[in-house]
C-alpha cells in the first residue's frame, strides 16, 4: 500500500539519518582531537600569531572555488617553482583561452550519440563561442583517442559542429567505446595536463 510503503521509506530514512548523524559525531569528534593536537603542537613553535596570518590549527580549505582557477594556480605554482621559467613567454591567457574551450565542450555543447558498426558516432553541436571550441577540442581529441587502446577515431566538419566516430576491431573494445560515450570519451587519455603548462609556458598553442 501506498501509504504503508512510504511510512516505511520515512522509518528507512529517519534510522539512515540518525545512523549519519551518529557517525558524524565520532568524526567530528576525531576531527576535534587531532585538530586540538596540532594546534598544541604548533602553537608550541609560536603561540602568538602575527595579526592577519590564519591560526596554524585551523584547518585550511584547499578548494579553489572554480575549476579553471585551480588549474590555473596549480600551474602557476608549477611556473613559480620552476628557475627556469621564461616569464617573458608565459602566456596564461591562452591556457585561460583552453579551459574555455573544455568548460564549453563538456558542459555547453550539445553531444547526439548513436552506435554504428564497430562503434560509436557522436554529434557535437553548438553555436557561437561553443562552436569554436568543438571544432578546436574534438579534432585534438580524435587524434588523441587514435591509437589508444587499439581504437580508430575521426571527425567530420557538420555545419554547426563535428561528427566524431570511434571504433574497434576488437568486441570488448567496441563495448568499452560505447559504455564511455561522449564524455567518457572526451575525458579519456591524460594528455591535458601536459598540455596545459606547455601553454603557459607559451610553448604550444592549441
Ligand atoms: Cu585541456
Amino acid at each position: 500500500l501506498p501509504v504503508f510503503s512510504k511510512l516505511r521509506h520515512h522509518e528507512n530514512n529517519r534510522k539512515r539519518s540518525m545512523l549519519f548523524r551518529r557517525h558524524l559525531a565520532v568524526a567530528l569528534a576525531f576531527l576535534a582531537a587531532t585538530g586540538s593536537v596540532l594546534a598544541q603542537t604548533m602553537g608550541q613553535a609560536g603561540p602568538h600569531a602575527m595579526p592577519g596570518h590564519h591560526d596554524p590549527g585551523a584547518a585550511m580549505p584547499t578548494m579553489p572555488g572554480q575549476d579553471a582557477f585551480g588549474a590555473v594556480q596549480e600551474i602557476v605554482r608549477i611556473l613559480e617553482a620552476d628557475p627556469r621559467t621564461d616569464w617573458s613567454k608565459v602566456d596564461l591567457a591562452a591556457l585561460r583561452e583552453h579551459l574555455l574551450d573544455m568548460n564549453l565542450v563538456t558542459l555547453d555543447a550539445t553531444a547526439d550519440q548513436r552506435m554504428v558498426a564497430n562503434g560509436l558516432a557522436v554529434a557535437v553541436t553548438g553555436s557561437g563561442r561553443t562552436l569554436t571550441a568543438i571544432r578546436r577540442m574534438m579534432t585534438a581529441q580524435a587524434a588523441q583517442l587514435s591509437g589508444l587502446h587499439g581504437w580508430a577515431a575521426s571527425v567530420e566538419p557538420l555545419s554547426d559542429g563535428v561528427l566524431m566516430t570511434v571504433t574497434s576491431v576488437d568486441p570488448k573494445e567496441v563495448a568499452h567505446i560505447r559504455g564511455l560515450g561522449f564524455i567518457g570519451l572526451l575525458a579519456s587519455g591524460s594528455h591535458h595536463q601536459g598540455h596545459h603548462l606547455a601553454i603557459a609556458r607559451g610553448e604550444l598553442f592549441h
